[in-house]
């Protein structure tokens, strides 16, 4: 099952797509608005998430597929915090050691038993689709890095959603210390459009991602990849995530960028972003300065 969260007013609606159906599960019941409130009931009811939904499904108002397309859902998950592997596809790890001038340390964390994990973002510093996307007044090179984002509850895994980790090459490449400015600042992460529920995913570590981004409607960029390329496992970066740490209850790891456009390529003030993960849904954001 997919779970979209609608805008409405300040109060969003929790609504559920099987293949054939979109339920508005908030019609259903009013104390589900949000996706951290059916991984709350779940959790009380001791059952699965599709569990829950699928039992509401009876009492829920069936939408229209259309409004999906009118009604631009919000990040699917508006709590929590976000947090980033890094260089855990080769692809990620060369571009890295090009950009930097201390490049030994992308192969050493590449190859090193201990991932690369950092913090990304806040909630207030999270879009979602359709929203703007930030590119840095001070950065001179920037870049999308399509994702596929891992949902946690309780340190547990609930689901997978679509994430942009937007990034500075130029600040990072400057100096690897600078990483934090390099990756969090105002809109530097976008999620959504949906939350895919764990259990009906076939196999997280091979979905096939794309990645296009247009300018003026001209398309500079479209290629795509597969997650199992990927060097490590989504358990393995989630175990490292929460290892001696009290994540918050609801937070959503990315798992590392396995495109990256050329090197002559930056990010432009009205740039258009789109990435789709197979099985997930596909999101699209529009390049603001910030
Ligand atoms: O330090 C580098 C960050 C790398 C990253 O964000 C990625 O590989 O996706
Ligand atoms: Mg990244």
């Amino acid at each position: 099952m997919r779970y979209y969260q609608l805008r409405e007013g300040s109060a969003p609606r929790l609504v559920a797509k099987t293949e054939g159906s979109l339920y508005d599960l908030t019609a259903a019941t009013d104390q589900l608005r949000t996706f951290e409130d059916l991984l709350r009931a779940a959790a009380i009811a001791k059952e699965s998430i599709d569990a829950i939904a699928d039992r509401l499904r009876g009492d829920a108002t069936v939408l229209s597929s259309d409004v999906l397309d009118e009604t631009a859902p919000s990040a699917p998950v508006s709590s929590g915090e976000v947090w980033a592997a890094g260089v855990t596809y080769r692809i990620s790890e060369e571009a890295r050691k090009a950009e930097s001038g201390m490049p030994e340390m992308y192969l050493d964390v590449y190859e090193s038993d201990r991932p690369e994990v950092f913090f990304k973002a806040t909630p207030s510093r999270t879009v979602g689709p359709d929203e703007s996307i930030g590119i840095r007044g001070d950065s001179e090179w920037d870049v999308p890095e399509p994702e596929l984002g891992v949902v946690l509850f309780e340190g547990e895994i609930v689901g997978y959603t679509v994430g942009n980790d937007v990034s500075s090459r130029s600040i990072e490449g400057e100096n690897p210390l600078y990483l934090p400015q390099a990756k969090v600042y105002d809109k530097c992460c976008s999620i959504g459009p949906c939350v895919r529920s764990a259990e009906s995913i076939d196999d997280p570590h091979d979905l096939e991602m794309w990645m296009t981004i247009s300018r003026d409607g001209e398309v500079l960029y479209d290629e795509s990849t597969r997650t199992n390329e990927m060097e490590r496992s989504v358990e393995e970066l989630v175990d490292c995530h929460v290892a001696h740490d009290a994540v918050p209850d609801v937070s959503v790891l990315l798992t590392g960028t396995s495109l990256v456009p050329d090197e002559e390529f930056t990010l432009q003030e009205g740039d258009e972003v789109s990435i789709g993960l197979e099985e997930i849904g596909t999101l699209s954001n529009t390049v603001v300065e910030v």
